[in-house]
């Protein structure tokens, strides 16, 4: 049943969303694991409740008119993906990056249905974005680009309708200016969009949620094994918003980063990036936008190897270490890269970034019996907070950054919980892929059945 529910389904896909490779890669994923459930309770087949997740529930595209700083104009194209809201209103963050297309939003709209699942959350998934490139930007060419991505986009959103926040490209900074926007357009202040300023809505640690999220999640996944971060030595990809927090909290609890990059290369410092450097780090990507390049520069005993196109691998992931946690963005590592991450000496994996392992590379790390996180489980503490923020704005109030962090702490245990126990359930114990696409399906499939063919 379960490999013939797989090819039915994807032959489907393929043929009804054509040319979308990352959308077919991330529901290809869930398929899989959905079918191990069918096999057991053939009412989420009869009603169709995961063709009907994939078919997002609508899709708006859009053109984004805008005047740059030498009264050019210029066009790019807006997208918001509404996936699913069958246990909460749609939310997911916003991308700003050239190679944003709609296969691209359709992945991540669909991604994040399961992983707001896990989160427990009343939130159903979403994405947005837009082709638009930040880099070399000046500060109100953004202000003008966001305004006008908004003033189509408002009319779609709403704090039960839908809640976009960050992503990359997009950080506290385009947030401000799309929440003017929209506040001006509406006519009303509510939480609309997550990752606000302190100041006006926003949540205590939702900046550093995602990174710490994930190496919460990686306590956890160490933990059943007897295992704890001290001195481990973690190869993290990225020189982000998730990148930096997630070198932060290891930092914290003990353990040894040595890489970071960008997309012009990474560095590796094998005497490890400590607090001081990781300062230094974020005064570069935040406040003078340099490239990670500079860090060897600035640290000589650090080397920094440029992308090599030529390559069939990205030689980041051939440095020896115990963990790898990459941060950048989707299908930063391939099979090649995956074998180099094992003849490295990685037992453990967790993704920060969104679908950044190739599914033949999770298939290897499998194989090699490494521990694998998929980013829906492992990256899910940003939007977890931005749940929490959306439930402090509609309370008016503000929690402490210790109230806020313990409950960021305790939903990446109860989805490490989730996944396990889901995966045992289902006959593939210590897979968090087969128990994080279960744990999200049930929750939003049960909603499903229960409201009916809507
Ligand atoms: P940022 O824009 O803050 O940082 C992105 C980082 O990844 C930069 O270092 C960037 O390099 C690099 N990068 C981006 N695209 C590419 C590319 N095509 N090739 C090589 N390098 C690239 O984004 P975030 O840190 O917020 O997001 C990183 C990942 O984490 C994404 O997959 C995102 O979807 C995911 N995520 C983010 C969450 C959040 O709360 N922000 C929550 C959960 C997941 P450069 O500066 O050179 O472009
Ligand atoms: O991929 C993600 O989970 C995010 N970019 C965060 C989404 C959110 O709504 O906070």
């Amino acid at each position: 049943m379960s490999t013939s529910y797989v090819h039915d389904l994807m032959a489907h896909v393929r043929d009804f969303h054509p040319g979308e490779t990352e959308f077919h890669q991330a529901v290809q994923e869930v398929a899989e694991s959905v079918a191990l459930v069918i096999d057991r309770h053939p009412e989420y087949a009869k009603a169709k409740v995961l063709e009907r997740i994939i078919e997002p529930q609508r899709a708006i595209l859009f053109g984004v008119p805008w005047v740059d700083d030498s009264g050019e104009v210029q066009i790019n194209r807006g997208y918001r993906v509404q996936q699913n809201n069958a246990v909460g209103p749609y939310k997911g963050g916003t991308r700003f990056h050239p190679s944003v297309n709609l296969a691209v939003m359709k992945f991540l709209a669909f991604e994040q249905t399961f992983k707001n699942s896990l989160t427990a959350l009343n939130m159903g998934g979403g994405k947005g974005g837009a082709d638009f490139d930040p880099k070399g930007k000046s500060d109100a060419e953004i202000m003008r680009f966001c305004q006008s991505y908004m003033t189509e986009l408002y009319r779609h959103l709403g704090p039960n309708v839908d809640v976009p926040a960050g992503d990359i490209g997009v950080g506290g900074r385009e947030i401000g200016y799309l929440f003017g926007q929209y506040k001006r357009l509406s006519g009303e202040f509510t939480g609309t969009m997550t990752g606000k300023r302190l100041a006006w809505g926003g949540s205590k640690l939702r900046p550093e949620a995602t990174g710490y999220g994930l190496v919460y999640f990686v306590e956890q996944m160490l933990e059943v094994r007897g295992e704890r971060l001290d001195d481990k030595v973690c190869l993290v990809s990225g020189a982000g918003n998730v990148a930096q927090f997630t070198v932060e909290k290891l930092l914290d609890l003990g353990a040894k980063p040595v890489t970071m990059s960008d997309s012009g290369g990474f560095i590796y410092d094998p005497e490890g990036i400590d607090s001081d450097k990781l300062y230094w780090i974020q005064d570069l990507k935040n406040v003078r936008g340099g490239r990670i390049a500079e860090y060897a520069d600035r640290y000589p005993r650090a080397t920094f190897t440029p992308v090599d196109a030529s390559l069939d691998h990205n030689p980041l992931w051939s440095t020896p270490a115990d963990i790898a946690l990459p941060c950048a963005t989707q299908n930063e590592i391939n099979a090649a890269d995956a074998a180099h991450l094992i003849e490295g000496g990685v037992r453990l994996v967790a993704e920060g970034a969104n679908m950044p392992s190739q599914a033949d590379a999770v298939e290897a790390f499998h194989e090699a019996g490494i521990v694998f996180a998929p980013g829906k489980a492992s990256n899910a503490g940003g939007v977890a907070v931005s749940g929490l923020e959306m439930a402090q704005n509609s309370s008016h109030s503000q929690w402490s950054r210790g109230e806020v962090d313990a409950k960021l702490h305790q939903i990446m245990k109860d989805i490490h919980r989730t996944c396990a126990e889901r995966a045992d359930e289902y006959g593939v114990p210590g897979n968090y892929v087969h128990g994080a696409n279960i744990g999200g399906f049930i929750r939003v499939g049960d909603a499903m059945l229960q409201q009916g063919v809507v």
